[in-house]
């Protein structure tokens, strides 16, 4: 076994990889860029080397400096996590060139699967199940066509050197397929420099089912069982649970048999999955391979009981795989949840801020929380927005996502948006918990999984303006002088006693809607008016800042954070936010440019469609920007004239700065 190992990459995956590496009694040594001098997985390492500026192609992309940071520190391996260069072969050789050991499979595993149309040429030669199609060399139109023809409509057009989604179009009659091609062409040259294409018989509701496998350098090879990835939004994986629902006995062996073949027809070693889709009668097909370890392995070490990264770092070092294939079996249920810094309202836009609250649920038997940010931390434009992975386990799938649903309304997040309430109206859907489950989940229950937040209530601004109340006399009572003070320093009924009989107003708001709260101070509580409302309120002040209140005698537990003039109410799941307002120094915002249109998010300016004095309509695309791996298109809020534009492809930008003035 090594004795100390270099992790390429940063976030949870980092952190998840430190773990176990100490619990192996492996040193380790963190990489960080700029942006993540103080992260979470350099505050766990050993050691940490500074590898460069934040953006990701200066850094954590950068071979040549993840090489020199492992020759300096005399790492004997490097794990590359996910993503960033887990599937570079670049690195994987780099490694071989300077006897490091790459935590992965071999470069020609990798590479095999790099391309679409070569990694189903050796599936078919292995007997591995393809979906019916058509991925050969010839690419002229007219053999595309009749191969298309010869499927059946509708047919799906996939750029071979895709991936995630990019780069493909269904085909719905023979007479389209022409510009469908060019189009997947088109786009497949300007993403991928490369317009190969191949084309497949479309699947109208496919689960994505896949395949964790395992193999060591003797030849030994198993799987662990299966995950359910199908609740997607764009290609990204949110839900991903163990085992498949409704999975029968006989189609898991052969899955499993499937997945096998897969990965020795590449002399597959280490950790890789095996992606299929499933049509709706249970025939399963095979999509890609992926050669590296996954975001969402954790369902599967729950529900295996084992340790992939443990795995991974023995095959890695040259030991046998750990067990047989007959030593595994399925033990009840997990379900893993993304929570991401984003925003499902505006279509999952990536959102960036401080995290000035961060609370997750207490680890234990049944919960596992994987993150690599803390409260005070920053999200930034640089990287995947994810915050943490939740993974429940539990003896059934029923149990299993009601605990899911308990655990996320304890997941406590204030400073950037999340989507932590959309997770729960999933889990929540009687769809999902019927397991009617296949990629487009989210887009045919969309009205049902994007409700309106919770409202305001008459509570809701009581405990508020309770908050203030007794956040202002704990600050008298600490001025005064705490020593003087026997009791509690948050003994409530002191706090009231100085201010009997008198009342004052606190004014809230919400946007653009405000609220007047007529506290009346009375001998024990406060009475508090609302409209034409009276609530009796009293409570205290934990010491974490929770708040304890007593609303008309009935006594409620919430989360209050207030940074500034800015209350967050985090109560039962949802979340309310107020803004204190101060009606002696009140000045109402300033009116934006009319027409101006402001960045949504700090990002890069792809493309702009149009030119300074062009006419446009309602909804016409102005100007593409990318963030955090997402393009967002900016259109007119209205019919005009585009009068200004301040930024051209390539720019970076704030969020909040002015792109572009359409006049009417
Ligand atoms: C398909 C398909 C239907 N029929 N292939 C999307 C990403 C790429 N890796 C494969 N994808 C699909 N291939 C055929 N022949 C539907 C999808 C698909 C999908 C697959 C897995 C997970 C989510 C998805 C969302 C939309 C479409």
């Amino acid at each position: 076994m090594f004795n100390k190992i270099l992790i390429a990459n940063r976030g949870e995956i980092a952190c998840r990889i430190i773990r176990t590496a100490k619990k192996l009694g492996i040193k380790t040594v963190a990489v960080y860029s700029e942006a993540d001098a103080i992260a979470r997985h350099v505050a766990l390492a050993d050691e940490a080397i500074g590898i460069g500026p934040a953006p990701a192609n200066q850094s954590y992309l950068v071979v040549d400096n993840i090489i020199e940071a492992a020759l300096r520190t005399q790492a004997q391996a490097i794990h590359p996590g996910y993503g960033f260069l887990s599937e570079n072969t670049n690195l994987a050789e780099a490694c071989a060139k300077n006897n490091i050991v790459f935590i992965g499979p071999p470069v020609s595993a990798i590479s095999a699967m790099g391309s679409k149309s070569t990694a189903k040429q050796i599936m078919q030669e292995a007997k591995v199940p393809l979906v019916p199609g058509y991925h050969g060399e010839d690419q002229s139109e007219s053999l595309l066509k009749a191969e298309a023809d010869k499927i059946g409509y509708p047919v799906l057009i996939k750029a071979s050197a895709g991936g995630g989604g990019k780069g493909m179009r269904v085909v719905e009659a023979s007479e389209n397929f022409a510009a469908d091609l060019n189009a997947v062409k088109r786009e497949a040259l300007a993403a991928f420099a490369d317009d190969k294409v191949l084309i497949e018989k479309y699947l109208k509701r496919p689960r994505h089912i896949e395949i964790q496998v395992f193999c060591d350098n003797d030849g030994n090879a198993i799987h662990l069982f299966e995950r359910d990835c199908s609740i997607q939004r764009r290609h990204q994986k949110v839900l991903e649970e163990a085992p498949a629902p409704d999975m029968q006995i006989e189609r898991r062996d052969a899955l499993g048999k499937a997945a096998i073949a897969a990965a020795q027809a590449i002399n597959y070693v280490g950790a890789g999955t095996v992606e299929f889709i499933v049509d709706e009668d249970g025939t399963f097909f095979f999509m890609e391979m992926n050669t590296r370890l996954q975001v969402e392995h954790p369902v599967t070490e729950l529900i295996t009981g084992q340790d992939l990264v443990e795995w991974q770092l023995r095959v890695a070092s040259g030991e046998q795989l750990p067990c047989s294939q007959s030593e595994l079996s399925i033990n009840g249920h997990a379900l893993e949840a993304r929570i991401y810094a984003e925003d499902p309202d505006r279509d999952f836009l990536p959102a960036t801020g401080l995290l000035s609250h961060l609370r997750f649920a207490q680890d234990n038997r049944h919960v596992r929380v994987d993150t690599g940010v803390r409260q005070g931390d920053t999200v930034s434009m640089h990287y995947d927005p994810m915050i943490a992975k939740v993974i429940v386990w539990d003896h059934d799938r029923k149990s299993c996502l009601r605990r899911m649903l308990s655990v996320l309304d304890e997941t406590q997040v204030v400073g950037v948006t999340t989507n932590i309430d959309f997770l729960s109206s999933v889990v929540s859907h009687p769809a999902f918990q019927a397991a009617e489950l296949d990629t487009g989940f989210i887009e045919r229950h969309h009205e049902q999984l994007f409700l309106d937040n919770e409202e305001i209530n008459d509570n809701i601004l009581a405990l508020a303006t309770l908050f203030i109340l007794l956040t202002r006399s704990q600050l008298a009572l600490d001025k005064a002088d705490s020593s003087l003070d026997p009791y509690s320093p948050w003994n409530s009924t002191n706090a009231w006693q100085s201010n009997l009989d008198s009342s004052e107003e606190i004014y809230l708001a919400e946007d653009d809607k405000e609220y007047q709260i007529i506290a009346h101070y009375k001998k024990h509580t406060v009475c508090l008016q609302i409209d034409d409302k009276q609530i009796n309120v009293n409570g205290s002040l934990d010491k974490n800042g929770d708040l304890s209140a007593d609303l008309d005698g009935t006594r409620t537990h919430v989360t209050v954070v207030m940074p500034d003039d800015m209350l967050t109410i985090i109560h039962s799941g949802n979340s309310y936010e107020l803004k204190i307002i101060n009606k002696t120094d009140h000045h109402a915002d300033e009116d934006a440019t009319p027409g101006s249109l402001l960045s949504p998010m700090p990002g890069k300016v792809i493309e702009v469609l149009v030119n300074a004095g062009d006419v446009v309509k309602k909804g016409t695309p102005l100007l593409i920007l990318e963030a955090m791996k997402m393009e967002h298109t900016i259109t007119a809020p209205m019919d005009g004239t585009v009068t200004t534009l301040h930024y051209a492809a390539g720019d970076m930008l704030d969020e909040g700065v002015e792109l572009l003035v359409v006049e009417e």
